[in-house]
């Protein structure tokens, strides 16, 4: 009901961040290009296997003087996986607790950056290399006002160039330099890659570091595909470079999810040499987050905590978009007043001096449990409760049907969209 939304209006206006005039407006009109890193965890930035880097790309760009790396980035998703980390980066609300929201709430309302970008003049798209349906992309995709979705059909899905669910990351960034270059400007281009996902298969032929040793198969593989990831990035940027897109553009990677879940906890402290408590398996839940703003200098390592949650009130701000105008749930990671507790899916938390995991809450710095949580625990656990039964009201009641962010806003209407090369 409208008194429903009242309740949660209140709340995202009552958690506003104030934008930073260093960065608002910043990205105003310039192209973004969103790159996702599937089942990338922040261990691996630096991280040595048998002497050699494993990425040795992504550390060059965790370093380049343009570039934001955000290292106490958390992915926030749930059952949802990869859906869950589009939904909540693009919208910025929280995945459900169980199933996932672009299935089960796939033709709710919503107020998506892709839809608040058109309505700025910008042109939307997503390009993967798997088929449309999936995540039931082709329905939700409508409801965010993705103008083109450049899914498995537009790509070729010749036998030796697939693998897993889709197509393999060298060729699917290769292709897609064309379909950006397609795009009427200034455009919010989102390419989702899928080579780095269990079980973590290669071609022979595209390994080029050999396997951990820990006798745990898709764990060892883990390292491979990243790599090869790694080395699909590079030839993209060269090639962004090469075709003019790269200079004046936005450029977002962000990790979606974790790779490596709790079934192989013994071969993860074999490979980082620590025991993985549940404390632990809470912090391995970081995912890489950069951001370079064409004409403003990066900050280098920046260490808030943060979440996926976060991210689209900062790129309506970098575009000069009052957040405030829209039901979103996390702040600006450039504003002053950025809130930095991090929400998990289950009511657990991460703040960077203590947590909550398991129920449980811990130290940070001594790793211990502590018997005593303090009043500013306890408010800060009540917040993230309600935030999470906040944002499942807005999903579960489909409550952005009953909301106008401003007197411009054009409600998407999902009937203008179609996705497909191939006539169903
Ligand atoms: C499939 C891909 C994988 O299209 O995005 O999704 P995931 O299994 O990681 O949720
Ligand atoms: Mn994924």
């Amino acid at each position: 009901s409208s008194d429903d939304l009242t309740e949660v209006e209140n709340y995202t206006k009552s958690k506003y961040a104030q934008p930073n005039p260093e960065y608002f407006g910043k990205a105003k009109g310039k192209n973004i290009i969103k790159i996702h890193l599937e089942s990338f965890q922040t261990f691996l930035i630096d991280y040595k296997l048998h002497g050699e880097e494993v990425t040795p790309f992504l550390n060059n760009l965790v370093r380049d003087p343009e570039y934001t790396y955000f290292d106490n980035f958390f992915h926030q998703t749930e059952q949802g996986k990869t859906a869950d980390a589009e939904l909540i980066m693009d919208n910025s609300l929280y995945g459900l607790p169980q199933g996932s929201a672009f299935v089960v709430r796939g033709t709710n309302t919503y107020q998506a950056l892709p839809a608040i970008l058109n309505q700025h003049g910008y042109t939307s798209a997503v390009l993967h290399g798997d088929y449309k349906s999936f995540w039931n992309r082709d329905e939700v995709y409508k409801q965010f006002g993705v103008d083109h979705f450049f899914d498995a059909s537009y790509y070729n899905m010749t036998e030796e160039k697939v693998i897993g669910y889709g197509l393999k990351d060298k060729p699917f960034f290769k292709e897609s330099i064309p379909m950006l270059k397609s795009l009427k400007e200034p455009f919010y281009a989102h390419l989702i890659s899928v080579t780095h996902h269990h079980p973590y298969l290669l071609h022979e032929g595209d390994e080029t570091i050999a396997p951990a040793e820990t006798g745990d198969p898709s764990v060892d593989r883990y390292f491979q595909t990243a790599r090869y990831l790694d080395e699909a990035l590079e030839q993209f940027f060269h090639d962004l470079k090469a075709e003019g897109l790269y200079e004046d553009s936005v450029i977002l990677l962000y990790g979606d999810h974790y790779g490596i879940s709790d079934n192989h906890n013994r071969a993860m402290a074999e490979l980082i040499g620590e025991e993985i408590t549940p404390l632990k398996h809470a912090e391995l839940q970081r995912v890489p987050l950069l951001i370079r703003i064409p004409g403003v200098e990066g900050q280098g390592v920046n260490h808030e905590y943060a979440g996926q949650i976060d991210v689209m009130p900062t790129l309506l701000h970098l575009q000069g978009i009052k957040a405030q105008d829209y039901i979103v749930m996390g702040t600006d990671l450039f504003s002053k007043d950025h809130k930095d507790f991090v929400p998990f899916r289950n009511g657990d938390f991460m703040t960077g001096k203590f947590s909550k995991v398991g129920g449980v809450f811990y130290d940070n710095a001594t790793k211990e449990p502590i018997e005593e949580p303090t009043e500013e625990m306890k408010e800060l656990n009540s917040m993230v409760m309600r935030e999470l039964e906040l944002s499942d009201r807005v999903l579960y009641g489909d409550l952005l049907r009953f909301y106008t962010p401003n007197e411009k806003w054009t409600p998407v209407d999902p009937k203008k969209y179609f996705y497909g090369k191939q006539e169903e």
